[in-house]
């Protein structure tokens, strides 16, 4: 099992209206500030943050209840001129995770809602001693000879965007969610599928889409904080060990 948990901004869309037409710098502003406290209130309860679309943002948060969820609802309200709401979702897949939490949330009211405000919408929450997580770190390899360093950066940009809409596609059909993470790295979390079909669905990757190679560090732990340190753990090692490899998972606890 694992636990997703949806941070969605209260009332922002009207919200953002009433700040003039000035305003963007500002709500980027604001939505930095906001990931930054999201991520260090997760992990300090070794859950992790996907920053998704700002206003929105995706966290794996096994072992983390609701009153934990409150607590951390507290602290962002304390900081910052707009409230979040909460959908908690448990599922055998991610994406089933992520599903329930959206609907939870939305009936709560919606994104929109002037009436919801702070909300934590939830039927249950899992303990850590029945939670999992198996996350994987994506890499371009040598992105930077390839493409930073000899193409201009939107160049490269579109070649990374282009890869995380293939990945989100290809592991959608799987049950995964795949996230990107910055630079030329994307996290993916990928409870029930084998290493076996990961490598097959990233040759395949490669093998449509020949400009930019992959490697692939798989990690699986109880909470999502240490199967993504696991899950980097072997993508570095294929970087100082054998680059030709795709991808590398620890022995399965
Ligand atoms: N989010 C995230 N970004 C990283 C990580 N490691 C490197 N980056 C960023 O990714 C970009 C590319 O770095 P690398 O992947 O090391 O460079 P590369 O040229 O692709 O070299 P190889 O991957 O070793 O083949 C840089 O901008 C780094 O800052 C990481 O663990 N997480
Ligand atoms: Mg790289």
């Amino acid at each position: 099992m694992i636990q997703v948990t949806l941070i969605q901004i209260d009332n922002y869309g009207p919200w953002t209206n009433t700040l003039g037409d000035d305003r963007e710098h500002k709500l980027q502003t604001l939505q930095a500030d906001l990931y930054s406290a999201a991520q260090r209130n997760f992990a300090e309860r070794d859950g992790l943050v996907f920053f998704n679309r700002f206003d929105e943002m995706l966290a794996v948060t096994n072992g983390i209840d609701v009153e934990e969820h409150r607590r951390i609802r507290h602290a962002i309200v304390e900081q910052f001129p707009v409230t979040v709401s909460m959908g908690i979702g448990v599922g055998g897949t991610p994406f089933e995770a992520q599903s329930m939490a959206s609907r939870l949330l939305q009936r709560e009211g919606g994104a929109q809602s002037e009436n919801r405000k702070g909300a934590i919408a939830f039927e249950r929450t899992i303990r850590l001693s029945e939670s999992y997580a198996q996350v994987m770190h994506i890499d371009v390899n040598e992105i930077t000879e390839m493409f930073t360093n000899r193409v201009s950066a939107y160049e490269t940009s579109l070649g990374v965007m282009s890869l995380y809409v293939d990945l989100m596609k290809g592991f959608r059909d799987h049950d995964a969610l795949v996230f990107f993470i910055g630079g030329d790295n994307f996290m993916g979390l990928t409870n029930g599928i084998t290493t076996k079909e990961i490598e097959s669905l990233l040759l395949r990757y490669q093998s449509v889409n020949g400009n930019m190679s992959l490697k692939c560090g798989i990690g699986t732990a109880r909470s999502a904080r240490k199967a993504a340190e696991l899950a980097t753990m072997n993508l570095d090692l294929i970087r100082r060990t054998d680059r030709s490899k795709l991808v590398l998972a620890s022995a399965q606890p």
